[in-house]
């Protein structure tokens, strides 16, 4: 994909270019996704899982991946496996969420969900596919130069952030809940940190097991992640509220047809905007240690609050 100019309303500062950091990063990882999957016999499946991988979404996943291994003194190279696989297994959950057994949208990343396109058979199989394969593309694409049990750690790290623990168990609560106009905020809180800031974390977390940094600064990030990972999805509730289906490039406006309890609909717009600034500024203050390294770590996280899809 060509870089767009989705990322225009980027904060800038003078000492970092955040809109032009993004675009290069962007397209690094869309290089990188496109090369990772050829079209093989049984063609389908590959184009179906091609189909959403490569439609364009922000990468802000595998961009906070690379950022990290890069901030805590690793490379780009030693990242961008695990960067791929966090981007497929995002676009996994997007199809799977998609289908009419769970959120039922027509839409996603501005173009017709994998089921309306390939069927419901082929989507689960599309998701399926992804999953299994960001594990195999880890294990096996990860530069030798990475010492194993690194490896060993982040597919243990992300099949925690996948599973019952994590995206998996979310799901299932945020399942339960539609429809309960008496969920809690603890129940709401349990369903973001699980099915929304897990795998932000994971991605996070992963950058830097990659580049060995010690159990202190594992701390730091995973603090740091946790925090930007409840902003993003506070202001993804928002957007649902406010942004048009253009801008989101899926179905506006579902959360009050499902009649879900939001972070807005509890605190309303504003409040629920000054939570997540309060977020970001407690993440950004996790990276204080890391000087001047941690500038596009920062400049990401002002970004999850300032972005407009
Ligand atoms: C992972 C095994 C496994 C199963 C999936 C369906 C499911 C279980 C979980 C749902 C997870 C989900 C869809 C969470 C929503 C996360 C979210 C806020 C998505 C939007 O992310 P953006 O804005 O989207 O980064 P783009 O398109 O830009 O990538």
């Amino acid at each position: 994909m060509v870089a767009t100019d989705k990322f225009k309303k980027t904060p800038q500062t003078d000492t970092f270019n955040l809109s032009a950091y993004l675009k290069e990063r962007q397209q690094l990882c869309e290089t990188a996704l496109d090369r990772a999957i050829p079209v093989v016999y049984p063609e389908k499946i590959y184009e179906s899982m091609r189909y959403s991988l490569l439609a364009g979404g922000k990468r802000v996943r595998p961009i906070l991946c690379l950022a990290t291994c890069e901030m805590t003194g690793g490379t780009i190279d030693m990242a961008m496996p695990t960067a791929c696989a966090v981007e497929m297994i995002h676009t996994m959950s997007l199809i799977h969420d998609d289908l009419p057994a769970m959120d039922n949208d027509d839409y996603r990343r501005g173009k017709l969900t994998n089921h309306k396109v390939y069927g419901e058979d082929i989507a689960i199989l599309a998701g399926d596919g992804l999953l299994a394969y960001a594990f195999e593309f880890v294990a096996t694409q990860t530069p030798q130069s990475v010492p194993r049990d690194r490896v060993l750690h982040v597919v243990a790290r992300l099949g925690r952030a996948l599973g019952a623990a994590g995206l998996v168990g979310g799901q299932v609560v945020d399942l339960e809940s539609e429809g309960k106009a008496d969920t809690s905020l603890e129940t709401l809180n349990f369903i973001h940190n699980h099915k929304t800031a897990a795998l932000l974390e994971a991605c996070v977390v992963c950058g830097g097991i990659l580049s060995g940094v010690s159990a202190e600064d594992l701390q730091k990030l995973t603090k740091y992640a946790q925090n930007i990972g409840l902003a993003f999805q506070i202001i993804d509730d928002i957007l649902d509220i406010t942004a048009t289906q253009e801008e989101l490039g899926k179905t506006a406006g579902k959360d009050l047809k499902a009649q879900k309890v939001t972070y807005p609909s509890l605190w309303g717009i504003d409040e629920s905007r000054i939570k997540a600034q309060q977020l970001i500024e407690a993440a950004c203050a996790e990276l204080d240690s890391f000087g001047d390294k941690a500038q596009p770590l920062k400049a990401i996280a002002h970004f999850i609050v300032s972005r407009n899809n």
